[in-house]
């Protein structure tokens, strides 16, 4: 059985940025741990309080977001952490060689429902200079050194890109380590498998209302096969399908908040995605262009998200350029 830290010394990852992937799934091993204990623990429900995004708190926002910052910032490996939890960047130690963003716990509203969430993690270099900004965070998403997450499912798993792929580890909860499970993660360049929150659809630009709707038309309709829809309200999960059996997935701009480019965050959801997707032979863009290379302006802005199947990708892309 090859173990993370195992895997991490012979795929010959930096010995900092392999202590700081250890230290990330220790945290989230913790996390795992109030997931599974729910209401028994008093952690389900809202905190009562709103984030900096304006969405109400969850208990176990607050709580997953307090451990990977105590871990994080413990471990001597972190220069600085962005959330979206947090309004602003957090400093960590001066020596620390890396930056991390992260979202503690994505799909917050399927808590209470006992459903799938994760924590997203994405990482970069610290800048070599003695102070450190949000500035030195926003960097395209294709300078990430890694990314991944924690799926918190009927397997806690792992989902990991050092740039030489994408693996697979599925926590051994009798050892209480992360075990290898996939070595090399491939997603298929057509589908026939899409996911998209259709309750919006009257919202959406007329370019992905045409696309969705050929979906849904079918072998009768252009693209002459039928397609099958899945949403878990979890990107985590979403990606997660993708990554295992492929298909495609989206969160486009709607006019509901016409100034609002998307839902889904560029730090620390949309760039570490589309690490993963793309280092598994898919393709992650927005509506303009490649999400890995969009130059960040601030740390919590917002993206339109398509990611998935290459082929697909770049027909759901197609009809918004003929548009
Ligand atoms: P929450 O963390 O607030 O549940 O949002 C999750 C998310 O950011 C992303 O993980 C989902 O794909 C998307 O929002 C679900 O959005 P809808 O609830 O509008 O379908």
């Amino acid at each position: 059985m090859q173990y993370l830290s195992h895997q991490l010394q012979q795929s010959n990852t930096p010995p900092e940025l392999a202590s700081l992937l250890d230290v990330l799934a220790v945290a989230c091993k913790d996390i795992a741990i109030r997931l599974q204990q729910g209401a028994m623990s008093g952690v389900l429900g809202s905190a009562g309080e709103e984030n900096v995004q304006g969405e109400t708190q969850k208990k176990l926002d607050v709580i997953s977001n307090d451990l990977l910052k105590d871990y994080l910032l413990a471990s001597g490996t972190v220069r600085a952490l962005a959330s979206e939890e947090e309004q602003s960047i957090v400093a960590g130690h001066d020596k620390g060689g890396y930056l991390v963003a992260f979202d503690p716990l994505d799909g917050s509203s399927n808590i209470d429902i006992n459903s799938m969430v994760g924590t997203i993690f994405s990482i970069f270099e610290a800048p070599a200079t003695d102070t450190v900004s949000e500035q030195d965070f926003l960097q395209p998403g294709r300078h990430q050194v890694a990314a991944g997450y924690v799926l918190y499912g009927p397997s806690v798993m792992l989902v990991l890109s050092t740039g030489d792929g994408v693996q697979m580890y599925t926590l051994d909860q009798s050892a209480g380590d992360f075990v290898l499970t996939v070595e090399q993660v491939t997603i298929a360049e057509d589908t026939q498998e899409f996911a998209i929150n259709m309750s919006n659809q009257r919202y959406w630009a007329e370019p992905m209302q045409r696309y969705i709707a050929d979906l849904l038309a079918g072998s009768e309709g252009p693209r002459k096969k039928n397609f099958n829809m899945r949403w878990v309200a979890a990107m985590v999960a979403d990606v997660h399908r993708i990554l295992c059996r492929g298909g495609l997935f989206t969160y486009p701009w709607d006019n509901r908040e016409p100034n609002k480019p998307g839902k889904l965050r560029l730090m620390y959801e949309a760039n570490p995605m589309a690490m993963l997707v793309e280092q598994a032979g898919g393709s992650a863009y927005t509506d303009a262009g490649p999400i890995l290379d969009i130059q960040p302006e601030q740390i919590h802005q917002r993206v339109p998200v398509i990611l998935g199947a290459t082929n697909e990708v770049a027909i759901c892309v197609d009809y918004h350029h003929k548009s």
